[in-house]
């Protein structure tokens, strides 16, 4: 497959057009320090939707949506029975997020149909935007859940009933803001997936490359942790007396760091999460509850990790009296993208005469799932210190506009194909 003398082998994206975008999706859901609080499922992350729905329907694309509010809208092609050449990411953020997680991918490809409607150019194959719903896992885990159920990965019965902490269900919440469409998950046809991402690491900006051509996805499991002690006074009960849940969880999370670096240099772990119950300052904590999360780019690897820090936490829990529950809350295998789509996204930045290299990815997308429906694969653009998962998360105009005129090269190739 090639553009060459096609129409659309020379158009280009208008960089100062996605830029825009980028920081007006940015005002909805402001974090506290210049980034994003837009979680998934909340009246911000609906906000979100309706502006990115409202710009799909200014360049004349179809607006669908699944019951998972995943949103799709179609750019018609020259022949609508081909099926289409897929294209987007998340506009849901973390806690305390950045401006361009997820929220890149979703306007980069919205970049692509401006570009053509301006361009009056229409593929062969139709090109659908699609803004997955929950991609982070923070509010509800496990991340890319509705990907994963468009996937066949999870159920969607599974899905609607996971629960926040404040045990709302993701299933009322999607119908509460008004997002929980009418079409059926995962029955739309796709004959290709590509997804525009920041690295959030510091590879590329380190080697000064500007596109990364993502082969692969490391492996993930998340393992949420229970730990269960007695409550006592922190003042009188005498240390051999103690069931110290607290004192647990700490230990665990030192084994969680010591098999992460057993396992080096791939290997990464840590926990994010951690709720003390009941949390007070002069009482032994009664009952932890964490999440583990631990990579790596091999699966017998990381299924070794796996084994060896439920046996290191069980053990732990003995030592200590504690009773200990350990439930897997979110996993997925390394993956491995297509390589024609990679070939393409390769050929692209070469064409574009940008540097690049091929990369793993170090966090989890929903590409990755979407990988196992459809020839998929990713293009990244480098960040500012590698920083991502914080209100600092920065890249620049130009790292964004040569990722989407890769993004717009690859898709097109593949929409003529
Ligand atoms: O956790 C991840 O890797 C992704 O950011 N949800
Ligand atoms: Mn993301
Ligand atoms: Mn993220």
């Amino acid at each position: 497959m090639t553009l060459q003398g096609k129409a659309g082998a020379n158009l280009r994206i208008d960089g100062d057009r996605l830029w825009a975008s980028l920081m007006d999706m940015a005002e909805i859901g402001p974090g506290v320090r210049g980034g994003n609080n837009r979680q998934t499922l909340t009246d911000a992350d609906a906000e979100g939707r309706r502006l990115f729905q409202s710009w799909c329907e200014a360049v004349g694309a179809t607006i669908s949506i699944d019951t998972m509010g995943n949103i799709f809208a179609r750019y018609e092609g020259t022949d609508p029975s081909l099926a289409p050449i897929m294209v987007g990411s998340h506009l849901d953020t973390q806690p305390t997020g950045g401006k361009f997680d997820g929220v890149l991918g979703v306007l980069g490809a919205l970049e692509i149909l401006r570009s053509l409607q301006e361009a009056g150019i229409r593929t062969r194959r139709p090109i659908e935007v699609v803004n997955w719903t929950n991609e982070e896992g923070t509010r509800f885990s496990p991340a890319m859940l509705a990907s994963g159920v468009f996937a066949g990965v999870h159920t969607q019965e599974w899905a609607y009933a996971r629960e926040d902490a404040q045990g709302k269900s993701f299933g009322d919440e999607l119908l509460r803001i008004g997002f929980r469409g009418s079409e059926p998950v995962g029955k739309r046809p796709l004959h290709a997936y590509f997804e525009l991402h920041i690295e959030q690491g510091p590879i590329l900006e380190d080697e000064k490359i500007d596109v990364g051509v993502v082969t692969h996805a490391q492996g993930l499991s998340w393992l949420q942790v229970t730990l269960t002690g007695r409550e006592s006074h922190t003042g009188s009960t005498p240390m051999p007396k103690r069931l110290d849940a607290g004192l647990g969880a700490a230990r665990v999370t030192e084994l969680v760091n010591a098999v992460a670096l057993k396992n080096a240099p791939h290997a990464v772990g840590a926990i994010g999460h951690q709720d003390f119950y009941p949390n007070s300052r002069n009482i032994i904590a009664g009952r932890a509850v964490f999440t583990i999360d631990i990579r790596h780019p091999k699966k017998p690897v990381l299924d070794g990790m796996e084994a060896d820090i439920r046996a290191g936490a069980e053990a732990i829990a003995a030592a200590l009296g504690l009773g200990i529950e350990i439930e897997r809350v979110g996993h997925f295998d390394p993956v491995q993208f297509n390589e024609a789509c990679v070939a393409s996204v390769r050929r692209a930045a070469k064409t574009l005469g940008l540097s690049h290299r091929d990369i793993i990815s170090g966090a989890g997308h929903d590409a990755c799932w979407i990988n196992r429906v459809a020839p998929s694969s990713m293009i990244f653009c480098p960040c500012v210190d590698g920083l991502s998962h914080n209100e600092d998360e920065a890249i620049t105009q130009e790292w964004a506009t040569a990722g989407a005129n890769v993004l717009l090269q690859a898709v097109m190739e593949w929409a003529e194909g």
